[in-house]
């Protein structure tokens, strides 16, 4: 008995030191250590012995158990250790690769343009004014000298919510606004970027919705000549030193006299061309001095105090300085249009 207690250990020492994976091993663990394995069988057959044998043999089982147990364990240990060092060597991650490229955007062409005319208009002093987007028709019509029933409301055909609140059709209502809450004291020196509604038929040259920009200075002695100068140091900063101004009679409610200013056209240099409908000049504008109605309305005393305004489309200064066809172009928001304008900052 003691012999095939030997001769199992070794059996099982042998197998163990062979066994190349946790499951063999284990299957080994199983054969050799479990309920119906050769130890067991023997220590069962213990029952025929003397009683000076029994504890000798019992001991010497104990100890080919043990002996058997530890060696599982140590190979255990090791062919786990080698599992790890094989995951390491072929999970490898070489973290000196590049990584995948992020997609950078880039502002969207009118929020350049808008921007690019605030900077311009900050470096001379003036500050930035918003308002609501959904307006009362007092401060979109009424407060700029376009009363109930004035035919002007024509031109700009309107969202309405209710009878007095509707879409704002200019951003205009903003300087009535700004002029309120000075109660009747200068200077006031604004520029009023913001969306636009008007009911119209999207075109080409078209949009329900649109941007703007427009400024106002009120204050002692504004003239026009202040107007014209401003318009020209803007005109050419933002479409070249090389540009001539132009300034035609026009009609604004809210403004009076009032003008449209032009700039040469640089396509053909002022002798004419399709860009310019070979008139040699390129609309850009409308301006005026206060309406002194307005000026009033907003509790200034206009024998005191006068004042100019000015109102452009981002969306029109864009397509001329970049030469797109199609105001849709802006809004559809096509990233092949979009990224035409990506620029390294
Ligand atoms: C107040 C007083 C006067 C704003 C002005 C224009 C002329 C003008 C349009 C041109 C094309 C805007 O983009 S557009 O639709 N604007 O021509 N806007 S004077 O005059 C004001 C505004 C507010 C209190």
């Amino acid at each position: 008995m003691q012999e095939r207690l030997k001769e199992l250990q070794e059996e099982a020492i042998q197998k163990i030191e062979q066994s190349a994976s946790l499951k063999e091993l284990n299957d080994i663990r199983v054969a050799y250590l479990g309920k119906k394995g050769p130890i067991t069988e023997v220590l069962r057959g213990m029952g025929k012995l003397s009683a000076e044998e029994r504890p000798v043999m019992g001991a010497l089982a104990n100890e080919v158990r043990e002996a058997i147990a530890v060696k599982i364990e140590a190979k255990q240990k090791g062919l786990e250790e080698a599992a790890v060092l094989e995951k390491l060597a072929t999970e490898r991650i070489d973290v000196t690769l590049p990584g995948r490229p992020v997609k950078v955007g880039n502002h969207h062409p009118l929020t350049r343009i808008i921007e690019e005319i605030e900077d311009l208009f900050i470096g001379m002093g003036y500050q930035v004014a918003e308002g609501p987007e959904v307006e009362q028709d007092y401060y979109n019509f009424e407060a700029l000298n376009l009363p109930k029933g004035h035919p002007a409301r024509d031109m700009q055909d309107s969202f309405y919510i209710t009878e007095e609140i509707l879409l704002r059709t200019h951003t205009s209502p903003v300087q009535a606004r700004t002029m309120e809450k000075h109660e009747g004291k200068g200077p006031i020196k604004i520029i009023c970027p913001g969306k636009v509604y008007r009911r119209d038929n999207d075109d080409a040259t078209h949009s329900h919705q649109f941007m703007q920009i427009e400024g106002l200075v009120v204050g002692e002695n504004i003239r026009m000549s202040d107007l014209k100068g401003t318009l020209e140091v803007f005109a050419k900063k933002m479409f070249g030193d090389d540009r001539e101004i132009r300034l035609r009679p026009s009609f604004f409610p809210f403004t009076e006299p009032s003008v449209e200013m032009d700039i040469s056209c640089k396509i053909c240099g002022g002798k004419g061309c399709s860009v310019c409908k070979q008139t040699g000049w390129i609309e850009i504008l409308g301006a005026g001095m206060v309406h002194p109605n307005v000026l009033e309305m907003a509790g200034y005393d206009s024998k005191k105090y006068t004042g100019f305004a000015f109102g452009m489309g981002p969306e029109r200064i864009a397509m001329l300085k970049y030469g797109v066809d199609d105001i849709r172009h802006f809004y559809t928001n096509d990233v092949r249009f979009l990224k035409q304008f990506s620029v390294e900052e």
